[in-house]
Parts: C-alpha cells; structure tokens; sequence
C-alpha cells in the first residue's frame, strides 16, 4: 500500500494562518494582542527546543509572549510563587510550566495552583476533568493537535478501531478519551496499552489507528500494525547517528522505514505531531484571550 503522510509541518503552518487573521483583526480594533508567558526551569536541551518553538509561532501569529527562565535550583515555593503572579496578571492570557521540571519539584501541587482560565497546557485537573466529560475545556495540546491532523485530512474516526500505546496524563489517557467521545472527531473504539498489557502485538494489529505515545525508538515495527493503518508517531526521542554533523537525530517510536509502506497515512517524526502541538497551544492561547473579552 503506498503511504501518505500526515504532514504536521504543513498543517501546523495553515493552523498559524488562520490564527494569524483572527490576531490581525483584533488589532484593527485596536485591542491589544494575546500574551502567553512560559516558564522554563533549567537547561534541558528538548525542553529548549520545543520553547523556541514556541516562541517563534507566537511571532507567527501575532501573539506576545515571554519565556520566564529558571534555575534548576528554584524551590516549590519559588515556583509557585511565580504561578500565582502569573495567574494574577491581567496582561497574561494564558501560561505553561514546561515538563519535565526538576525531581524535587511537585508538578501536581505546582499544576493545581495554576488558574483553570489560564490553563493553556490543559494539564489542570479541572480542564481535564471538562474534556472527559465532553465539557467546554482547554484540550492537551499534543492530544488537540493529533485531533487536528486527523480532521484536516479528512480520516473517518468513527467506528474505527483505535489502539493507544502508553497512558500518560499528557498524551495516552487524554487521547483515548477523546477518541471514544461523542464528537465529529470520535465514536472510536478505543483500547489504551500500556507497560503491562500482554500480547501486545495481537491488539495493535486490529487498529484501524494506532497511536504510539510511550517514548521508545523503533518500538511499533512492521509486524504489530495492519495493513493498511493510519499510524500516528507521538514519540521524539533522540538516537547517536554518526552520519550526521550533530552525532544524532530525531526518531519517534515507529520504525517508519519498516512501518510506512504498510500504512495508508503515517506522521513523520519530525515534522509530525510536534508541530501540531504547538500549533495547540496558539489556539488554546487565543480561546484564552477571547474568553476573557
Ligand atoms: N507543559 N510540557 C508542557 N506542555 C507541553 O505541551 C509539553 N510538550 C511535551 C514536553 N513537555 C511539555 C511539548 O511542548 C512535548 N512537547 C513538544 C513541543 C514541540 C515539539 C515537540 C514536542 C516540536 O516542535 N517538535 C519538532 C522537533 C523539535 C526538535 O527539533 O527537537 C518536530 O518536528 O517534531
């Protein structure tokens, strides 16, 4: 079967786009534009990378934004500290604490202070709470994004098979939610594996999509995935790669020469999913703004 890709690259662009005139219309108005603050405690080298990823689209679409940089050293005091301020903020639409923090760091305690009207990330159990109740809320960026790519290429969700490998707050548990809702994109049948779910190889070959979210290169190889599947690559992970200038490169968690011409839609990795994740959050970031009107 010859393969398409689901280009997140693309995609994302046309998303910034159509965001980009709703921002220019506001400022005919005469009003101010969206504002999105970020922290970011430490150096993490793919946190870095993924910030200024996010720093650029805002300058795409118009927005604001400042990324409020810490030690790693910062204590939960600090840090929540800072939560508040920003959440009192009148000129800060919406705001994210990028993950992974440090481990003394209580990322829970340090999400629950942060207000669910700012919650642009959708990590605030009360947003999460909405989704899964199918309740107005501010949608997990990464999981919006997937959401996005599948609608925009048109992919039938409905009655589908969808098999979701890895449970985290961030993508697996929030994915497979949404897909089993009752929604223009959803009525999937859902089946979310994880670590201990056996024959594994068995229930991945019945998707109709499968949604790799667990962070292990080369993971999902051509034996586990259907003929004909719609195979989403949520994982980034960085292997040594000698050929290249930089020692590595960027890997999800399929094996895409080996997977890709089994599929009928697969995303690169990268160029897929990530870009749409920032694109997620523009949106969620100007939902923000408009709320608050
Ligand atoms: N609070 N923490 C918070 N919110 C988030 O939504 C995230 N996530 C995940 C990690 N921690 C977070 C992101 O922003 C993952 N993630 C993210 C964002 C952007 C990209 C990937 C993951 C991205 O832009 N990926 C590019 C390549 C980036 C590179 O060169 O390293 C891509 O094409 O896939």
């Amino acid at each position: 079967m010859s393969h398409k890709i689901l280009d997140g690259r693309l995609t994302s662009k046309q998303v910034k786009e159509e965001i980009k005139i709703e921002v220019d219309k506001i400022l005919a108005k005469g009003l101010r534009p969206p504002h999105l603050s970020a922290i970011l405690v430490g150096n993490n080298p793919a946190s870095e990378a993924y910030m200024r990823n996010k720093v650029r689209s805002c300058e795409q679409v118009g927005f604001t934004s400042d990324l409020i940089r810490r030690d790693n050293d910062i204590t939960q005091e600090e840090l929540l500290a800072l939560v508040k301020s920003l959440n009192e903020d009148d000129n800060v639409d919406g705001f994210i604490v990028q993950l992974p923090s440090p481990d003394h760091i209580d990322d829970t305690e340090v999400l629950l202070a942060i207000d669910p009207k700012k919650d642009v990330d959708g990590f605030h159990p009360y947003n999460f709470g909405c989704m899964a109740q199918g309740l107005e809320s501010f949608l997990p960026a990464t999981p919006y994004g997937i959401l996005m790519l599948l609608e925009r290429y048109n992919i039938e969700t409905s009655g589908k098979n969808v098999v979701v490998i890895g449970r985290s707050n961030i993508v697996g548990t929030p994915i497979s939610i949404l897909l089993s809702r009752k929604d223009k994109i959803g009525n999937s049948t859902v089946t979310l594996a994880h670590s201990r779910t056996k024959n594994l190889k068995d229930i991945s070959s019945q998707a109709d999509i499968l949604i790799s979210a667990l962070g292990k290169p080369f993971f999902v190889t051509v034996d586990m995935v259907k003929e004909g599947a719609v195979v989403i690559d949520v994982g980034i992970n960085r292997i040594e790669d000698i050929t290249r200038k930089s020692g590595s490169r960027l890997v999800g968690d399929v094996d895409f020469e080996g997977v890709a011409p089994k599929c009928s839609y697969i995303t690169p990795v990268p160029g897929g999913v990530g870009p749409m994740t920032v694109a997620s959050l523009m949106l969620n970031t100007l939902k923000a703004y408009k709320k608050k009107l």
